[in-house]
């Protein structure tokens, strides 16, 4: 009786997390209400305009418009590389059943792991930008300030409508 009941227990157990666990993984990824897309739009366009904040004045030094200052150069890589590792996280909620203010395309929430890996390609160019900042080798700094907005185009050139 007791060990009927037990592999009963175990077969239940195991139908009813195969049906589920994709049931939940969907619940949680789309969001429930316009007020929670958008939150999730406000907290995205916070990082990315953070990310923005830290790139313009390496830009800047990279055009020639702004002497190299290798503190900054350092200082916004490591803020940048932060912000990168925040995105898949920030960006997971699917938003799109929404009519938000949003130039984050739709295509995000159906190639998630490709958009993860493009955040991951910021973060590692920030990385590098980190890392040649500290040798404070100049004939280095604009091909590393170059990649970090690179990885900025190629995932807008992907992800970003207008
Ligand atoms: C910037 C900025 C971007 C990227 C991108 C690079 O300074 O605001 O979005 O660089 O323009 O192509």
């Amino acid at each position: 009786m007791k060990k009927t009941s037990f592999w009963v227990s175990v077969s239940m157990l195991t139908a009813l997390s195969s049906l589920s666990i994709p049931l939940l993984a969907n619940a949680q990824d789309v969001a429930k209400s316009s007020r929670q897309a958008g939150n999730a739009v406000t907290f995205r366009q916070s990082i990315f305009q953070l990310i923005r904040s830290n790139i313009g004045p390496l830009g800047a030094m990279a055009k020639g418009q702004m002497p190299y200052d290798v503190e900054t150069m350092e200082t916004n890589a490591e803020r940048m590389m932060q912000l990168a590792a925040m995105l898949p996280d920030y960006m997971e909620l699917d938003t799109s059943n929404f009519e938000l203010k949003t130039s984050a395309s739709e295509k995000i929430w159906a190639n998630l792991d490709d958009f993860n890996e493009k955040a991951n390609d910021l973060y590692l160019a920030a990385k590098a930008l980190k890392s040649v900042a500290q040798t404070k080798d100049e004939s280095q700094y604009r091909a590393a300030i170059g990649k970090v907005g690179g990885t900025c185009k190629a995932c807008h050139d992907s992800y970003k409508t207008e």
